[in-house]
């Protein structure tokens, strides 16, 4: 038996995965806008993924006999003045969730709701894969500078993500 905490708990989470899709979603459209075709594609790949994140939450809350509530998506930014400062953003919004999920793991042992703990394993992980991805992509940013041949090179590297 999932709790009522737990399942609202889920809920926000299952929220906070479709602002993180709405998210990436705007920063692709402004990376595209910027001319970056390369990171135009990577955030829309990353948008795909987060709504993945959110249905694995839904098929979850299913799997224990329990509908899914959806919230409005809101105040979400739309431009960014540049690449750097938008993955800046997302880092910093993957630690944030990577935070939440945290809070998720001690509430469900707390509870000793040890399937929702299994389940939320997944999901430890894939925050060590998101922190890593976004970084890696700042770090490179912030090396490249101004070097306008550099940055166009890297972008068009970033078409290659499936
Ligand atoms: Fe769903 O991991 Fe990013 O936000």
């Amino acid at each position: 038996m999932i709790s009522k905490k737990m399942i609202d708990d889920i809920n926000a989470q299952i929220n906070a995965e479709m602002y993180a899709a709405q998210l990436y979603l705007a920063m692709s459209i402004d990376a595209w806008r910027m001319g970056c075709r390369g990171m135009n594609h990577w955030l829309r790949k990353q948008h795909e993924e987060e709504m993945q994140h959110a249905y694995k939450f839904i098929d979850y809350l299913e799997s224990r006999h329990v509908e899914a509530e959806l919230a409005d998506i809101t105040d979400v930014p739309k431009k960014w003045k540049s690449p750097k400062e938008m993955f800046e953003q997302a880092l910093e919004h993957e630690r944030k969730i990577t935070e939440r999920i945290d809070a998720l793991c001690r509430a469900a042992m707390s509870e000793g709701d040890y399937a929702t703990f299994h389940f939320l394993q997944y999901f430890v992980g894939e925050q060590v894969e998101e922190e890593a991805s976004a970084m890696e992509i700042v770090d490179t940013l912030k090396c490249l500078g101004d070097d306008i041949a550099a940055l166009y090179a890297y972008d068009t590297s970033l078409l290659a993500r499936e």
